[in-house]
């Protein structure tokens, strides 16, 4: 995986790299140390406090059925839980990479932490949303293809990725064919892993074959976890729903963009102001 700074960041290239290449970077030297500690901290108060995992999780079957799904805890709603993801969120250089990938106008579709405890279980290989359940193709529109992206991520590493530590697997190169892998496509012995340090943001094409390892060690391995989508895509996370009003009201311009509220359809159209709204000479007036 090619490793980028804000000095050396190249989002033709990089584009290129989720696209055509591997389809995943590094982002590295975004966060500082007490920035990092900072988001841990809250990470590991609020997944503590739901010793039994209770909080919704994706691409768990399997620690489901074998009950230790409480090894694997995610954080929602992170905006609401700290000032410290909003700076993630936002972050100029994850700015610019997203507007050159998705479209300057791009949302963010959810932003969770994933934490794994010691012990605990690996993801089923899967692709994310809006491509997560294209197990059953049928459900999406003909012809659908990875030409271009309806997804980014963006994984900011909060703990070591290492092998032991459960770091995210991927194989790289497959986002270009959109597929949901199966047995067939043995996945555990193509993978490669997205290693790191703490504070490496590893940004990739949702597309990519990829899921969270078991972690072997004896250490909590947690990652923040953004999905971005092109404007126009439905969001995961009802962001707005689940955040105070006030913290809606005084977003700043790129957190409201995030948010999805530069966009906004559904509107009840018999009920919206008159007169012209689209077009060319409306995007002047704005
Ligand atoms: O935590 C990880 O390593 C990956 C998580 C992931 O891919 C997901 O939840 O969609
Ligand atoms: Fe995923």
């Amino acid at each position: 995986m090619r490793v980028f700074t804000e000095e050396t960041l190249d989002t033709e290239t990089i584009v290129s790299e989720l696209l055509d290449g591997v389809g995943a970077v590094t982002l590295r030297g975004l966060f500082t140390p007490a920035e990092i500690a900072e988001a841990r901290d809250i990470v590991m108060r609020e997944s503590d406090a739901d010793e039994r995992g209770r909080k919704v999780t994706h691409f768990q079957g399997n620690a489901e059925k074998a009950g230790r799904i409480n090894l694997q805890r995610r954080v929602w709603n992170l905006l609401g839980k700290g000032e410290i993801f909003s700076r993630m969120a936002a972050h100029p250089a994850i700015m610019k990479v997203m507007r050159a990938f998705i479209g300057s106008e791009f949302i963010m579709g959810s932003i969770a932490a994933n934490r794994i405890l010691p012990g605990g279980p690996g993801q089923e290989p899967h692709i994310d949303y809006p491509y997560w359940d294209f197990h059953s193709p049928e459900t999406h529109p003909a012809r659908i293809n990875a030409t271009f992206p309806l997804n980014a991520q963006a994984t900011i590493m909060l703990d070591p990725f290492t092998e032991e530590t459960g770091a995210t697997a991927f194989v790289p190169g497959t986002q270009r064919e959109l597929h949901y892998p199966d047995e067939s496509d043995r996945f555990f012995e193509r993978c490669e892993r997205m290693l790191g340090e703490p504070g490496d943001t590893v940004i990739f094409f949702g597309a990519v074959w990829h899921c969270a390892m078991p972690n072997r060690s004896s250490i909590d391995r947690s990652a923040i976890i953004t999905q971005y989508l092109p404007k126009f895509v439905k969001p995961m996370e009802d962001m707005p729903a689940a955040l105070p009003a006030e913290f809606v009201k005084n977003a700043s311009p790129d957190i409201r963009q995030l948010l999805g509220l530069n966009y906004p359809y559904p509107e009840v159209l018999d009920a919206a102001r008159g007169g012209n709204a689209e077009g060319r000479d409306a995007m002047k007036a704005r």
